[in-house]
């Protein structure tokens, strides 16, 4: 399954039916009167949230949704009936904005939620509704109204309690894989992960969402590597996971690139509460790995915690120290459906 985390599509709520015509024409009976019914109403236009989705895919496929037109009235005062609704099943997390791709229409963030984006339009009235005392042979009915058309944009911002963020081959998707079920792609090269991944993770018996997105480099936010946009998914995250890999270069400058970054995209996320750990201390001797640890420390301004996603050192003190600050509601409670569904897999693409 691909991963698509925005998508333009054309919606159109149901005309309503037209209003009929017609006289009762019976042997026997002289001027019948007015029997054209009702149209029906139009279907309407729904999203819904669904569970066990985590993508927008479904709608690169399809892109018009038209909800179905009200019956015409019939004689013998018969009524249309009502157009079908047509329900657009979105995963949890989803936006939708207007055609602008700016303007908030709304956001969903509960299962189950439902939102009617348009409404179907009235059915027209037959000629028996106008019939009156004073006119007994009514000869007009009303057309059904129109539907609502317009185009909008769903956008996917994933719902996670914690997010991991850092360089590529960091060990972001390592980390994910060894504290969640997920099984993300893992490889010895930058930008291994082209989309966000959820994990469900377990620790000390309380579970949180954890998100792991594609690494950042210098000049993501004017596009560089695969830019910023999935930093959008760990916009709700109430705390991000900083990751720095102890083998590279320079700890601190490898700080302060994603910090610059994340700066770039949005100050808030910059407020977020944020763990530091140095990762893969593994792999480097212990006067390396004092020397990363105190310029990662200078670059922080705090202490970071030392870990190895791979030995397993220190997951979970970084785990609980995650816990801490997700505190007693995990924003995700209802989104874990969601990344407990197959999760993202394959997405070697
Ligand atoms: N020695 C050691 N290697 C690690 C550790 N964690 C990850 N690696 C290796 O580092 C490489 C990159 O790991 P990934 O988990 O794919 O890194 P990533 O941050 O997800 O990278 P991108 O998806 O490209 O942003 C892989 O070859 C991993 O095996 C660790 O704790 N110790
Ligand atoms: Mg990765």
């Amino acid at each position: 399954m691909k991963f698509l985390d925005e998508a333009k599509v054309y919606i159109r709520s149901g005309d309503g039916g037209n209003g009929c015509v017609a006289f009762r024409r019976e042997k026997y009976i002289e001027f019948g009167g007015p029997s054209g019914g009702n149209g029906g109403r139009g279907g309407d236009v729904i999203i819904e949230v669904a569970d066990g989705l985590n993508t927008l895919i479904d709608y690169r496929y399809q892109q018009h949704f038209k909800a179905q037109k009200g019956t015409n009235g019939m004689g013998k005062d018969r009524h249309g009936a009502n157009g079908k609704d047509i329900v657009l099943k979105v995963p949890v997390g989803t936006q939708i904005l207007d055609e602008d791709r700016e303007t908030l229409i709304h956001d969903f963030t509960k299962l189950g939620e439902r939102f009617v984006l348009a409404e179907g339009g009235n059915g027209g009235f037959g000629n028996a509704h106008f019939k009156s005392s004073t006119n007994r042979a009514p000869r007009n009915a009303n057309p059904g109204q129109e539907g609502e058309e317009r185009w909008i944009w769903l956008r996917l911002k994933l719902i996670a309690d914690a997010g991991l963020v850092g360089l590529p081959n960091a060990g972001k998707s390592t980390f994910l894989s060894v504290v969640s079920a997920a099984k993300p792609k893992i490889a010895d090269y930058p930008f291994t992960t082209l989309h966000p991944q959820l994990g469900v993770v377990d620790v000390d018996g309380r579970e949180f969402v954890l998100a792991d997105i594609p690494g950042l480099i210098e000049g993501a936010h004017e596009g560089a590597g695969l830019g910023d946009r999935f930093l959008g998914h760990v916009e709700r995250c109430r705390v991000l996971l900083h990751l720095v890999d102890a083998t590279c270069e320079h700890a601190g400058k490898a700080y302060k690139t994603v910090r610059n970054e994340l700066m770039a995209y949005a100050g808030e996320l910059t407020e977020k509460v944020e763990i530091v750990a140095l990762n893969k201390i593994d792999a480097v001797d212990a006067d390396e790995l004092k020397k990363q640890k105190d310029r990662l420390k200078r670059a922080a301004k705090k202490t970071p915690l030392l870990i190895s996603g791979v030995a397993g050192t220190g997951v979970k003190e970084a785990l609980r120290a995650l816990v801490e600050v997700i505190g007693e509601a995990p924003v995700s409670e209802k989104a874990k459906g969601a990344a407990q569904a197959e999760p993202w897999a394959p997405q070697n693409v």
